[in-house]
């Protein structure tokens, strides 16, 4: 508290120069933060915000300026999901607002805890469209697009606003909140100790859903009859961080999981149970499907359609939003509340004996992974030069397999899907990508938000189009001096380098100039750079970095010709069937 406040000689006091403590808006945001364990700020500087970021850095919270916004939002998203607090962006107004508000939009739909802090106009002027300095209705633009929006006008609603946004981010499905601080607000002052009883701690800010008995019943009935039963892990099942008893039911059930891809590694990709390497088998096939912080959106094919097959099924869900429920498909068995609840008390309900399922299920699901596990592995051990995917992917794998503290970070499109499938995870939250929108740009705000938050070392495999949204990051990474080592798989284009424009001189518009050398551009902030031709060069470049920790980027040579087009999700893209003259 005292840090926050400054005295101020009052001049009207005569000759007695009575000291009356004062504190102001800039104070207030910072005590409100820390009071509530915020302390970390991932943002741009700026009117009106310069000064702030000074006095949060100055009060021991740690301000990481980036440069540009949208990868400091996407930071916060991250640290949100890795830690189940709020991540915080702090960006100016309009257009760094605007830029840090994808990043917030994301975190909503990914259903990660966020909270976008944007210094605005003043309301006077906005509402009467008088032209101010940046000027926007923030407010009602953020609104749509995250959970809650909130604005504060007054320094003694402070504490208020900040326990709403804490709140609204983290508890029931958690999401992305925007908080309005008009750049007046800042500079009101007022009592000290007024203030500092105007600030709210927040108790329990995402209590404990319980799930009702009888819909834990009815559950595990649906899942003790099934013949062919399937657990789906979800990332909200990895943000719920009830990684023992999750790992304690799905193996008490004996019944195989498939992990979405940000649940790898909740159970290692190498469990006995992990049905990963034969996920058509089991999506095809299975007659119950336990999601669990899992919807059953486009990633799974809205839970119909041929990708399920033809045989009769039920789905059982467990999710903390109710309205989840038959959103795509009839849902047999709701089971709503918190994951770390739901599955306590579905493991305490299914006693001391439960069946285990089917043998001529489990030994289907075992020997199709097996078979795919054999197809796969001569591939992996190619040292083609250039490379292709697998090669590459092929020596990533056993770099992680060898350090599986480290975080992963991936986006791309074959570089996305054939990392995920390729490379396994070990331990929960290692492995965070695109997410539910398949947004490209994630990539080097994750990696600082994951490096920041988990002080682990982050391998970064990006496609050289995903890395070119987010790539001037390599900087604020140099500048931090953080553990990254970011692997550009470097094919010449988006899917494939090959395109030609056969239409005129311009180059076709999937194609990037030929031969870029990504790794010159860490050389440009005293970070490391390295060309890698074969995966024995990438091995052992990767391998130095992890071992460093320096600041690292490579530029993994892929042959342009080896991707396909859309990665794996080329049954989502429009084909027109008109020939052009
Ligand atoms: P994936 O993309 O991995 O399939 P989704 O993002 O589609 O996962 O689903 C995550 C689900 O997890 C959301 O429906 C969300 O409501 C739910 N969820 C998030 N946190 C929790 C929690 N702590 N308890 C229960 N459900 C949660
Ligand atoms: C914000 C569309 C999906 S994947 C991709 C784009 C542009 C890049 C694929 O090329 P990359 O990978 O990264 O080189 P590779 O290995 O196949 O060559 N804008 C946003 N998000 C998305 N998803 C797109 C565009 C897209
Ligand atoms: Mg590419």
């Amino acid at each position: 508290m005292a840090e926050a406040a400054f005295k101020k000689t009052s001049a009207d006091a005569g000759a007695v120069a009575a000291e009356r403590e004062l504190t102001d808006g800039f104070h207030l945001v910072i005590d409100a933060l820390k009071l509530n364990g915020l302390d970390t700020i991932y943002g741009v500087p700026g009117i009106p915000i310069t000064d702030f970021g000074r006095m949060a850095q100055a009060s021991g919270i740690r301000v990481l300026s980036f440069r540009h916004e949208q990868n400091a939002g996407y930071a916060a998203a991250i640290a949100g999901f890795l830690t189940k607090k709020p991540g915080v962006c702090l960006t100016v107004s309009a257009p760094g607002f605007l830029n840090g508000l994808t990043a917030l939009a994301h975190a909503t739909t990914n259903c990660f805890p966020m909270i976008l802090i944007s210094g605005s106009s003043e309301r006077e002027i906005v509402d009467l469209q008088q032209g101010d300095y940046e000027e926007m209705d923030q407010l009602a633009i953020a609104k749509p697009l995250c959970k809650a929006a909130f604005r504060v006008l007054h320094a003694q609603d402070i504490g208020i606003g900040f326990a709403r946004a804490i709140r609204a981010a983290v508890s029931g499905r958690p999401g992305g909140v925007y908080l309005d601080l008009p750049a007046r607000l800042f500079s009101q002052v007022m009592d000290a100790e007024a203030g500092h009883k105007s600030l709210v701690k927040v108790i329990d800010p995402a209590p404990a859903q319980i799930p009702a008995p009888d819909a834990v019943k009815r559950a595990l009935d649906a899942l003790r009859s099934a013949k062919r039963p399937l657990i789906i892990l979800g990332k909200g099942a990895a943000y719920a961080q009830a990684d023992d008893v999750i790992k304690s039911f799905v193996e008490k059930s004996g019944i195989p999981f498939l992990p979405m891809s940000m649940a790898k590694g909740l159970l290692p990709d190498t469990h006995p149970q992990c049905a990963g390497a034969a996920r058509s088998t089991v999506l095809r096939d299975s007659d119950a499907v336990m999601l669990i912080g899992a919807r059953l959106n486009w990633l799974l094919s809205h839970g119909k359609g041929k990708v399920w097959g033809e045989a009769p099924r039920k789905f059982i869900q467990v999710d903390i939003e109710p309205r989840e429920m038959d959103s795509n498909v009839e849902i047999a068995a709701p089971l709503v509340g918190d994951i770390g609840s739901c599955v306590s008390a579905l493991l305490g309900a299914m006693g001391g004996s439960w069946p285990t399922p089917p043998a001529d299920w489990i030994k289907t699901v075992t020997s199709k992974r097996e078979e795919n596990v054999a197809k796969m592995a001569p591939r992996l051990m190619n040292n083609n030069s250039p490379m292709d995917y697998h090669g590459a992917l092929g020596v990533l794998r056993t770099i992680v397999k060898e350090r599986p503290d480290a975080v992963l970070v991936n986006e791309g499109a074959n570089t996305l899907d054939l990392a995920r499938g390729i490379i396994d995870v070990y331990r929960p939250r290692k492995r965070i990508d695109v997410g539910t929108w398949g947004a490209m740009g994630i990539g080097m705000g994750y990696a600082i938000g994951a490096a920041v938050e988990t002080g682990k070392p982050v391998l970064a495999i990006e496609g050289d189009s995903a890395f070119g949204f987010s790539g001037m990051e390599i900087e604020t990474i140099c500048r931090y001096k953080l553990p990254v080592c970011v692997v550009v798989f470097n094919n010449d284009g988006i899917y494939r380098g090959t395109d030609v424009n056969k239409a005129g001189s311009d180059p076709a518009t999937t194609v990037f100039v030929k031969g870029s050398r990504y790794d010159k551009m860490i050389e440009a902030f005293g970070g490391v750079g390295v060309n890698a031709t074969s995966p024995d060069e990438l091995k052992r470049a990767v391998n130095v970095a992890m071992d460093t920790g320096k600041p690292t980027l490579i530029n993994a040579v892929i042959d342009p010709a080896a991707g396909s087009e859309s990665g794996r999700i080329g049954n989502l893209n429009p084909q027109s069937k008109l020939a052009r003259k």
